[in-house]
């Protein structure tokens, strides 16, 4: 539960732990990730984000969730068994729930939308609380994309036009309550499982359907199990690049604006490749047969935001949030 994962990361981060591993005198920054190092936030980090530290620290990635499953990051950082994570708002919202905000349909506008909210003065209360509850630091946003229903079966034997359609279609969903809940709102029924294990969940028919944006659908190839895109894009999905704020203080000031800036240059680089790949994926995946087509989006919008709004997640949202990120959508 939320209460006893929340005391059990300040319990650990009370605990004394072995500092980052050093090499030839730098740290060594290990960060965990279920993407796959083509995914594009993968290729920022590896192109720009490690060059620009090089000089003061390491870089070294585990991409397909071999370090740590996912989800389980945070309290790994926590805990000081690992430095850096690509961790999502469904995440954070285990340890804070006002986080689900940013995990609700229909929230951020697009890409450009979510890097002013995450600069707003409103995340420095969120901020500060991850910092000093789970001994975790926010660096910077990435850009995941727009989430998008991908099923197994064709537009012929499925149209999807409301959540109604959705009605018994059992579509995998990442395993944090929030994002179940997102599923259910779309009008599924959802159903957890790894990130890593989505292809086979595919091809078997373990379940129906995932949602994903149109960058990984074609990274992960999950094109090659399933029939059609329905472009809901009920989720502007965020990442936030986070490392170990106990790390983090043990540089000194230059460096860690540094590692900021890297941060900062790594997310800007790795948002407009993705932006771009959404765009372009479309035909791509139309070539390779997939039906690719809008739904009712005001119905689905409708739905998701009504189920939000009257559900337990809204109740933790602070006071005039949601209003004040409307109003710095542009
Ligand atoms: C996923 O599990 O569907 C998801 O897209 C959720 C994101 O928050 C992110 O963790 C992502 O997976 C992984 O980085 C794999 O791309």
């Amino acid at each position: 539960t939320r209460r006893s994962a929340l005391a059990m990361a300040a319990a650990a981060a009370t605990l004394p732990f072995a500092s980052s591993t050093f090499a030839a005198g730098k740290p060594v920054l290990r960060l965990s990730s279920p993407a796959s190092e083509t995914d594009q936030r993968a290729v920022a980090l590896i192109e720009k984000f490690a060059p620009a530290i090089a000089s003061f620290a390491t870089f070294e990635p585990h991409w397909n969730a071999t370090l740590f499953k996912q989800g389980t990051e945070l309290e790994a950082i926590s805990r000081g068994n690992l430095d850096m994570a690509i961790t999502s708002a469904q995440e954070l919202a285990v340890f804070f729930p006002e986080f689900s905000i940013f995990s609700a349909g229909y929230v951020h506008k697009d890409a450009a939308h979510q890097v002013k909210v995450f600069n707003d003065p409103l995340m420095e209360p969120m901020k500060k609380k991850v910092e000093d509850d789970l001994g975790v630091k926010l660096l910077t946003v990435m850009y995941l994309g727009r989430r998008q229903l991908n099923l197994r079966k064709s537009k012929a034997e499925l149209t999807v036009k409301t959540p109604a359609d959705l009605k018994g279609v059992t579509l995998r969903m990442p395993g944090t309550d929030a994002w179940q809940f997102l599923g259910k709102a779309l009008g599924a029924n959802p159903t957890p499982m790894a990130f890593t294990e989505i292809y086979t969940g595919l091809q078997t028919g373990a379940v129906d359907g995932q949602d994903n944006p149109l960058p990984t659908v074609v990274d992960a190839k999950f094109y090659e199990v399933t029939k059609q895109i329905c472009l809901t894009s009920h989720l502007v999905d965020l990442n936030y690049l986070a490392i170990s704020k106990k790390v983090f203080d043990a540089l000194p000031a230059d460096q860690q604006a540094a590692l900021l800036k890297a941060s900062n240059d790594a997310a800007e680089f790795g948002r407009q490749n993705q932006l771009k790949k959404e765009d372009d994926l479309i035909a791509f995946l139309k070539d390779k047969g997939l039906d690719v087509y809008e739904p009712d989006i005001k119905a689905f919008r409708d739905h998701v935001q009504k189920l939000f709004l009257s559900s337990e997640y809204a109740a933790s949202w602070p006071k005039g949030m949601l209003d004040k990120i409307n109003a710095l959508a542009s």
